[in-house]
């Protein structure tokens, strides 16, 4: 079985402080989905340069430069540039935040956090942080404090939200749908 590949969108909880409109967002690209409720924080290179550019239908979306044309077309209009270390500590609104009520421990602030580990040979150059299930993703977050929340138990079944007690993978699907009924799915590709 294979994951599917989404491009998802993390809107700016404060896009004044980046002389960005209403509305702009990270561009996040993921190939586990299903780790996306256990987002806690995005990774940026702060050595890449990323553009805040808008997509056709004139939303402003934060990705690295060199891979600006290959995501977005090469008539995008760039709005904005930033060095990648210009980028750290922005806060966003996650996709999900179901796994944060059910542990209680009041609402973290999701943002953005610096690290070399960050590619641009794929993806958008703005990687999905989810600590229970990466070495990069954990070391990013003991780094910036962002809390790790171990969404599987020991079984492989998801431990909160709708798909609390599916199997990690088999909730795929549910989770797709629920990115597009939120409107934070961007691009699906298979
Ligand atoms: N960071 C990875 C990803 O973007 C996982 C480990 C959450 O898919």
């Amino acid at each position: 079985i294979q994951d599917p590949s989404v491009y998802v969108t993390f809107d700016l909880t404060e896009p004044d402080k980046l002389g960005l409109e209403p509305g702009a967002a990270f561009l996040v690209w993921t190939t586990t989905p299903w780790t996306l409720p256990y987002n806690v924080g995005v990774a940026i290179h702060p050595e890449f340069e990323y553009v805040a550019a808008k997509d056709e239908a004139g939303k402003v979306l934060i990705l690295a430069k060199s891979l600006l044309t290959e995501v977005l077309g090469e008539t995008a209009e760039v709005v904005k540039s930033f060095k990648g270390s210009e980028l750290e500590r922005v806060s966003y609104s996650p996709p999900f935040t179901e796994a944060y009520d059910a542990e209680g421990e009041g609402k973290p602030v999701w943002m953005s956090g610096l690290d070399t580990y960050v590619s641009d040979s794929d993806g958008t150059g703005i990687v999905h942080t989810a600590p229970a299930f990466g070495e990069d993703d954990m070391r990013l977050s003991r780094n910036y404090g962002f809390p790790v929340i171990v969404g599987v138990d020991e079984t492989g079944k998801h431990r909160y939200g709708p798909w609390k007690g599916v199997f990690f993978r088999d909730a795929n699907n549910a989770i797709v749908r629920e990115l597009r009924e939120r409107g934070v799915m961007w691009r699906e590709k298979n």
